[in-house]
């Protein structure tokens, strides 16, 4: 096992990495840019290592300076937590040149995942159900309109290969709007990522976003851990994540954990990784893409199977083996992204001072989260500042909890997405389970 792990990684997630890595006898060390130097994870850890000036690309994401800090605290392994660089092939590489365990996929698997044209080719090929649509590529502005009239029919969405979070992604009813879209989805896409490839596939109106945990151990071996339910979002942004899916059959769980299994296998995936699905109304479900990384919404899975995934993340890494059987949920989970954010003013990022902070608790509560009475939370990362997770024996009962945990939350100072998150719980069409990626589109709170 290792003996240290450093957590590339700041806020909820290196404190989520770091309660495990005790548990395990496992030292840490902590890396914080200068904005973060009242943070809770320097604390919690054995050790600290400033790397850089607060914008990330400076810090968080300076491949030698954390590369650095784990050799001069003599770092075995580094944990990448999610964002950041925890899908980043190069880094995952000089890791690996380095001598340090990468907890995380290596270079060619991010590779191969992290372009979605080729990703999607693999998975069709490997029998994994994927939307109709381009063979890889499209050639030109032509090819896309004479797919979309004579193979797939509109409406059609054409997708950037180096994208994922919607960016560069187009939904098109007609010719018209298809040569409008072409060239600005092709700008889009070169600004952000570097890369103006794109693919098309049929629109699957209103679809649920369903999404399956998997593992892989070093021997070959692949089993899945059922699912989470991520259709509550807002611009790619999860609100609310739950396990198991209201939406779910046992059939169905069946059969798209066979299919994860299948895209995970195919290119013999080690570590934790999320095989993403659209699944439409009538229960048919497609591969979206594959993340191969811890998620965010990893507690809600961890609830209903009763694992830490951190600590069978950290033990993959070591090459321990797994028994290849596959978990069902028992009871439900549903967590809260809180985030400082006005709801009441279109999301704006709300940082500043928490001033007065009481966290909720009591039976089947559980909090993720860094912040502290007195924190001052920079405006330079991610908005997230906690995730509140109920677990209980059935969703209503689940909703109910939630309900009355957010109502417990007082986070003073700051604005956050509770209130919104108190309504959704009161929501009719929240309770009825009924509801897709669309849902947010129209809540009115
Ligand atoms: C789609 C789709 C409908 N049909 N693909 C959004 C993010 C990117 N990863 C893929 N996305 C979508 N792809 C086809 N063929 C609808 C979405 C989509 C979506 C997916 C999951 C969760 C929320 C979403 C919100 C809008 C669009």
């Amino acid at each position: 096992m290792f003996k240290k792990i450093l957590i590339a990684n700041r806020g909820e997630i290196a404190l989520r990495v770091i309660r495990t890595c005790k548990e395990m006898g496992i030292k840490t060390v902590a890396v914080y840019s200068t904005a973060d130097k009242d943070s809770i994870h320097l604390k919690f850890a054995d050790e600290a290592v400033c790397i850089g000036p607060a914008a990330s690309k400076d810090s968080y994401l300076n491949m030698p300076n954390i590369l650095a800090a784990a050799e001069i605290t003599n770092s075995d392994a580094i944990h990448p937590g999610y964002g950041f660089l925890s899908e980043n092939a190069k880094f995952s590489e000089l890791c690996r040149d380095s001598g340090i365990k990468f907890i995380g996929a290596s270079p060619e698997m991010i590779n191969s995942m992290g372009d979605k044209a080729n990703a999607k080719a693999t998975m069709k090929e490997a029998g994994v159900p994927c939307v109709p649509g381009s063979e890889g590529l499209l050639e030109s502005l032509e090819e896309g309109i004479q797919l979309a009239n004579d193979l797939v029919g509109y409406p059609v969405i054409l997708k950037a290969t180096a994208g994922g979070g919607g960016r560069g992604m187009r939904i098109i009813w007609n010719d018209d709007e298809f040569r409008t879209a072409w060239d600005s989805a092709r700008k889009e896409a070169a600004a952000a990522f570097g890369n103006d490839g794109m693919y098309l596939e049929k629109f699957v109106q209103e679809p649920r976003h369903i999404e399956i945990q998997i593992a892989g151990d070093q021997y070959g071996k692949v089993c899945h851990l059922s699912e989470r339910d991520c259709s509550i979002q807002r611009r790619h942004q999860k609100l609310i994540e739950e396990a198991p899916s209201p939406f779910m059959t046992d059939d169905l769980r069946k059969r798209m954990g066979e299919a994860a299994i299948k895209a995970a296998s195919a290119i013999s995936y080690e570590g934790v990784g999320t095989v993403e699905f659209l699944v439409d109304k009538d229960r048919n479900f497609y591969f979206m893409e594959m993340n191969t990384r811890i998620q965010v919404e990893h507690p809600v899975t961890e609830e209903v199977i009763n694992h830490d995934l951190i600590l069978e993340q950290i033990k993959l890494a070591a090459g321990i083996p797994i028994t290849g059987k596959n978990y069902l949920p028992q009871g439900h989970s549903i967590e809260c992204r809180i985030n400082a954010e006005d709801p009441y003013n279109n999301f704006r990022p709300s940082p500043g001072t928490i001033t007065v902070l009481h966290k909720p608790g009591g039976h089947g509560v559980r909090v993720d989260s860094h912040i502290y009475a007195g924190y001052t939370i920079p405006p330079n990362y991610d908005s997230m500042i906690a995730k509140l997770i109920v677990k209980a024996n059935t969703r209503e009962e689940a909703i109910k909890k939630m309900h009355r945990a957010l109502n417990e939350f007082v986070i003073e100072g700051i604005k956050t997405t509770i209130p919104l998150q108190i309504k959704l719980m009161e929501d009719e069409d929240f309770q009825s389970g009924n509801f897709t990626t669309k849902f947010m589109e129209t809540f009115k709170f």
